[in-house]
């Protein structure tokens, strides 16, 4: 499958390693928004939100449940920001399911 971050869990595109297990993988985002920005991915493909069924909620469930070890981990003691783009209008760049983690500075308000 043409997906970067499927190469990117299968190691055929590098990346910054910050978490992983059996389910889910986590890495820096190659253009921080803010002092921390890592995204949680799955290992399975999944092309988006809108790609959530009662099949695989059980993977996005984990995801939620990795991530406060991983802002733990990130130092983000003061709180932190996760966010899903979803299709063209939600300027999803990236087909494969992925939350940003976003911290380490007080962040605005709106999204944009
Ligand atoms: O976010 C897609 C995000 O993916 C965006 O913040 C850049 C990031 N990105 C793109 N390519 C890479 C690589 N190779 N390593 C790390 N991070 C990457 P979206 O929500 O789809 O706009």
């Amino acid at each position: 499958m043409d997906c970067l971050f499927c190469k990117i869990i299968a190691g055929e595109i590098p990346s910054t390693k910050v978490y992983e297990d059996e389910l889910v993988y986590a890495f820096e985002d190659i253009n921080p928004q803010a002092p921390v920005h890592v995204l949680v991915i799955p290992k399975t493909h999944i092309a988006s939100a809108a790609d959530i069924t009662g099949e695989n909620s059980a993977l996005v469930a984990h995801i939620f449940e990795v991530i406060p070890g991983i802002a733990k981990k990130l130092g983000l003691k003061n709180g932190f920001r996760v966010v899903t783009n979803c299709g063209d209008d939600g300027a999803q760049t990236v087909k494969h399911l992925h939350f940003h983690i976003m911290g380490g500075r007080p962040l605005q308000g709106q999204m944009g």
